[in-house]
This record gives structure tokens, sequence and C-alpha cells, in this order.
């Protein structure tokens, strides 16, 4: 299997693992980002070699960057009136493809624009989020794809009322399709939390970091159309708040009766929802341990969250030594 390859190549000194990648039996991709350090994507047999430099403009351009993001997440006519949780999304599934044994994967590439993981069956719908940035790309063509998806990411957090998240530049797009992750690196919904650790350890989270990063999903929704599955997690769809976890414990949740996929709802109104992956947070005793936490300390939760989303869009990123970490103002 090719990724095993990758990791192993990805652990070599270089020298060794440029005559490994020359091996034709080793079909790894490879990248050469910033000028020393070689990054090797797990590829399928079509390898392509791509050299990138990443580009860091001064704090001011990120900053009017992140103010032009925030101009465009409202929208009345979208939704819940917003687009921030479907850009949080999009910044979110660029970066969860990320193996830390290998080190392939993560937001730096943005292999999302590329039709093999567009069309991975998790990443349904996230083609909304990626045209609405388009405008700011146009705007900041120095910002990187993977680097503007990334500040998205942060922008909706923040904008949503939620802790501040430093944020640092210095993402390249890789520019072929061999450099696209594998499909079923993302989580399944319809699994538990076997499965949700599995998929979280890979990327080198732990558990509290993995229940403190799902609080997002007291954002957004769900959508028919995309997932297949329906319905909000919390009233606040568009406020950053630890509303998720106290729904999860407050609310009796039961099996919808519906022909979709199995998923819950809430027995008082039928209106709030959860995936089987949700549930995972309060059946397993380790997970639920910490959503007990975060649903009375909204303060710890912040911090926590801050830091686990940090890590997310950090992660397998070559960072430049000379990209400043940022902390955005908030546009009003
Ligand atoms: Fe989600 N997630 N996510 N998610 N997610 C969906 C929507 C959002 C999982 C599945 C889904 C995280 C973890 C997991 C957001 C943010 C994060 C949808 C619905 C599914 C099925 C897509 C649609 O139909 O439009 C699973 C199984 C996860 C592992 C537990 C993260 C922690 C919670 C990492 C995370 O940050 C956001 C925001 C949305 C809402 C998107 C929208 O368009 O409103």
């Amino acid at each position: 299997m090719a990724f095993r390859f990758v990791s192993r190549v990805a652990r070599l000194a270089p020298a060794a693992a440029a005559a490994a990648i020359r091996s034709p039996a080793v079909k790894v991709g490879v990248a050469l980002a910033g000028s020393a350090t070689l990054v090797a994507f797990a590829a399928p047999a079509t390898a392509q070699p791509l050299k990138t430099t990443p580009t860091v403009k001064s704090e001011a351009y990120y900053q009017a960057a992140y103010d032009a993001v925030s101009d465009l997440l409202e929208d009345l006519d979208y939704d819940d009136g917003s687009y921030a949780p479907v850009l949080l999304r999009l910044a979110w599934h660029a970066a969860g493809t990320y193996d830390k044994a290998s080190g392939t994967g993560g937001s730096n590439g943005a292999t999302m624009r590329f039709k093999a993981e567009a069309g991975h069956g998790a990443n349904a719908g996230l083609h909304i989020a990626r045209a609405r940035l388009e405008g700011v790309k146009a705007k900041y063509p120095d910002l990187s794809y993977a680097d503007l998806w990334s500040l998205a990411g942060v922008a909706a957090v923040q904008q949503m009322g939620g802790p501040t998240v430093p944020w640092r530049p210095g993402r390249v797009d890789a520019s072929a399709e061999s450099a696209c992750s594998p499909d079923g690196r993302l989580p399944d919904a319809a699994k538990k939390a076997d499965h949700v650790r599995a998929i979280f350890y890979r990327m080198g989270f732990n558990d509290q970091e993995i229940v403190a990063l799902a609080g997002a999903h007291a954002l957004g929704r769900c959508h028919t159309t995309r997932s297949g599955y329906d319905g909000p997690w919390t009233r606040s769809p568009t406020t950053f708040s630890n509303e998720y976890f106290r729904v999860l414990l407050e609310e009796k949740w039961v099996e919808k009766k519906w022909s979709g996929p199995k998923q819950y709802v809430d027995a008082k109104s039928g209106d709030l929802m959860m995936l089987p992956a949700d549930m995972a947070f309060v059946e397993d005793p380790a997970f639920r341990k910490y959503v007990e936490v975060y649903a009375k300390d909204s303060d710890r939760f912040f911090r926590d969250f801050s830091a686990a989303f940090r890590k997310l869009e950090e992660n397998g990123v070559p960072f430049p030594k000379d990209a400043p970490t940022i902390t955005f103002r908030r546009k009003d």
C-alpha cells in the first residue's frame, strides 16, 4: 500500500528519501516546500514533482484578508444566516486528512481544490465554501488557498463569538492532484468512539482535545443534500458556545423515525439532532468526562478549543522561520 511506503520514506534523511523515491517500487508525490524541507505527500501511482515557496506578507495584509472574509459571512438567504459554519467545516476537512506517522495530509497543499479530494463523500457541499472565498483570493492573490481556508476557519470561529485562535501564514498550494490525500481519512458519522479515536489519534490528538474540538458541532447543521443527515445540533447554530455539550447531556436523545440514515433527535421537540458519532461522546466514559467539564466551564472550553483548533490547522505545515504568529482583531 502506498502509505506504508510514504511513512517510511518520510522518516528517512533527505538523501536516502530521495533515493527511495527514485525507486520505481515506491510511488509517492514529493514536494519541496520552502527550500530545504522535503515533504512526501501520500499519493496514488502518478506522482508529480512540486516546487513551491511560501510567501510571507505583513501582518496587516493578513488582517485585511481576515476582515474581507468576515464581511462575507453574513447572508440572511443562506442556511441560518451565515456562511461561517460551512467555512469552518472547509478549514477542518482540509486539515483533518493529516497523518502524523507519515507526515502526509493536513491543511498544507489545499488539495481539496482537485477533483479527487473534492469528490470524497465527506467533502460533499464544501464547493459552496470554496466558491464563497474566491473573491477574497482574487483580492489577496499572495494568500495561498491553503492559508486562505485556514484563515477563514479562524475568522469563522472568532466572528461567531468564539475564542481568538493564533494563526500563522506559510502554507503552500500543491500543484498536482497526486498530492491529494486518499479517501477515508475523515470521520464517518455513522461510527462510534473507536472510529472517532482512530481518526483523531492518527492526527496526534488525545481524548481531551477530541472532545474540545467536538464542541464545534454547536455550529451549523446537517443537510440531506450533502451528508444525508438533517438538522442543527443546537438552537444557536451561528453562535460559538458550549451549548453542544449542554444539550448532549441534558436532552433525551431518541432515534429519528425516517427513511434517512440513522441519527438522533431530542425527544421533546425533535428539532435538534445528533449523529451516531456525536452520541459516542456521552456513551464513552473517557469522552463523557470532558463533555461534563466543558458543559459546566465555558471558559475552559474556549481555551481548550482554541489550542486544539490551532493544532489541527498547523499539523504537518512546514512554516517558514519568519512566519509571524498573528492574533486577529475581530471585525465589527
Ligand atoms: Fe462535523 N459534520 N464532524 N466537525 N461539522 C458536519 C457538519 C459540520 C462529523 C460529521 C459531520 C467535526 C467533527 C466531525 C463541523 C465542524 C466539525 C456534518 C454535516 C457531518 C455529517 C454536513 C452537512 O450535511 O452539511 C464527524 C463524524 C465528526 C467527528 C466527531 C469537528 C469537531 C466537531 C472536528 C469540527 O470542527 C461544522 C461547523 C459543521 C456544519 C457545516 C454547515 O454547513 O453548517
